[in-house]
């Protein structure tokens, strides 16, 4: 049922059946990456959580392994929640959530030297109790690293009435664990926005590094915005948006400088965790849940999409810039170019040539100032009342009135579905375009969208009804000058149908 699913990814990584949030224990080992991910094999609902694993060696395809964490009598009797991988002096051990009794506590498994089989160390849970005397919201997830000869570790958590936090912690074996504190605490009215809640109460999936690749802890130059802490806002329930703080991290604790949008698609790409990998990339994967009803995601057979491992990099702002991984390119087949041209904004669209479900695309684009550039996805051929498709997703790219480097990335949903239950909620954040200039990459794979503007990134889901592929493009307002547009259609990662892994 799952997979004759059309609005199943073909070249994103989903879970064989069943359900399937965050990535896991991402990380690389003598060459292979690993991904772990939260995964329900017996149905598409959050539920009795074990940790799926696969393997690859090019980060595009993927092989299933047995699922290495299941809940079993003790602390994570009711779920094995999200975790890390590190290397012990050789040994892979996993340090995640164990959830019994509704509250979660950090648990260790160490692993099999071919990562076949895990062991749950007999010390679970590693640390038994919250920190005393303080009022917590929640309590989960692990960052772990190594610092001199000590391992460090952050807990996520909240503090109620303040906001969120991450409890820092040490050790020298991974098994007995001294608190130290609150790393820094979070004022849950600040934000981007100013909306009241927006860095929720408490911070799911903490995720701490150094963005130039050194270890954590390190001294480092003059400049005071190096490390990274990336967090996924929850509000008593809700999953909000992942976000991030620029900042220093050192001695006990972290100094904040600003915070950011990690992705203007919120919640559509959460729970993101990364790692360094070989070659001194900083990977990031996230969870793009789903935007249907808790029915529709059982009737469907699966739930959940892991994005393509996209590369972090420090923009010169300071704040991060992000593409996929170049080795996803492997995948693309069929090319569509276009030649350069002036679109304007009395003129009819341009006749494309492409169309598909299963697209990258890329772009460069100028746009004078008042200019806004009107991509559409997943057209439904058949025009409703005024001629438009019945069904589109449209990606904008608005450059301000005024000129200058500034713009808006924009993705209207509003017309993506017929289906009355999906969420069809707008997305948009700041685009930052030197003189009007953008690079766009958009990898559409069905219901699952990456969109890549000058570095930022948009992603969310779609859920058309009509099986529309039209690709088409204007601008909708002033002179945009298109430089160039290349088009191919991606080819499937998963050959088969895939066993279920008990
Ligand atoms: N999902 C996990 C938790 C984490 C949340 C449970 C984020 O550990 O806080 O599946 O999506």
């Amino acid at each position: 049922r799952a997979e004759a699913d059309p609005l199943r990814p073909r070249f994103h990584f989903v879970s064989p059946a069943g359900w399937l949030n965050d990535p896991n224990g991402v990380s690389q080992w003598n060459g292979t990456y690993h991904l772990f991910y939260q995964y329900n094999p017996e149905g598409a609902f959050h539920h009795h959580i074990q940790w799926g694993h696969a393997t690859s060696t090019d980060l595009v395809t993927w092989s299933d392994h047995p699922v290495a964490l299941a809940p079993s009598e003790g602390p994570d009797a009711e779920g094995c929640w999200s975790g890390v991988l590190v290397n012990d002096d050789g040994t892979p051990t996993l340090v995640y959530s164990g959830r019994a009794g509704e509250r979660e506590l950090a648990c260790v498994a160490v692993g099999s030297a071919d990562f076949s089989s895990w062991t749950k160390v007999p010390e679970n849970p590693v640390i038994a109790a919250p920190p005393a005397g303080v009022d917590i919201t929640a309590y989960r997830d692990h960052c772990v690293w190594r610092e001199g000869t000590k391992w460090r570790q952050l807990v996520g958590s909240g503090i109620r009435g303040r906001g969120g936090t991450a409890f820092l912690y040490e050790s020298a074996d991974l098994r007995a664990w001294d608190y130290i504190g609150p790393l820094f605490i979070g004022d849950a009215s600040q934000g981007a926005s100013g909306d009241t809640g927006w860095t929720g109460t408490m911070w799911e999936c903490v995720d701490l590094f150094r963005v130039d690749g050194r270890p954590l802890g390190t001294p480092s130059s003059a400049d005071n915005a190096s490390d990274v802490l990336v967090f996924s806002a929850w509000n008593d329930g809700e999953t909000l948006h992942p976000l991030y703080w620029t900042g220093r991290y050192s001695g006990d604790s972290f100094e904040p400088a600003g915070l950011h949008r990690l992705d203007y698609g919120g919640r559509f790409f959460y729970a993101p965790q990364s790692f360094l990998d070989e070659s001194g990339r900083r990977i990031m994967f996230g969870w793009l849940q789903e935007g249907r009803s808790d029915a529709a995601m059982v009737e469907a057979g699966w739930s959940g999409v892991m994005s393509l491992p996209r590369v972090a990099t420090l923009a010169d702002d300071g704040t991060l810039r992000f593409a996929p991984v170049p080795e996803i390119k492997k995948l693309r087949r069929d090319t569509v170019s276009l030649p350069g041209q002036v679109l304007t904004g009395a003129g009819t669209p341009a006749d494309t040539g492409v169309s598909g479900s299963q697209l990258d695309l890329e772009l460069d684009i100028q746009l004078a100032p008042g200019a806004v550039l009107r991509l559409g996805l997943l057209g439904s051929a058949d025009g409703g009342a005024n001629g438009t498709p019945k069904e589109e997703t449209v990606i904008e790219l608005c450059r301000a009135a005024e000129g200058g480097d500034h713009g808006t990335l924009r993705l209207d949903r509003t017309r993506s579905s017929l289906d009355p239950t999906v969420d069809v909620e707008d997305k948009s954040g700041p685009l930052p375009m030197p003189e009007g200039r953008v690079h766009l990459r958009v990898l559409l794979d069905r219901s699952a969208l990456e969109i890549f503007a000058n570095g930022m990134p948009l992603t969310a889901r779609v859920y058309p009804t009509l099986g529309g592929e039209h690709v088409s493009l204007a601008a909708s307002e002033g002179t945009v000058r298109l430089l160039s547009l290349d088009a191919w259609t991606m080819a499937e990662i998963f050959e088969g149908s895939r066993t279920l892994l008990p």
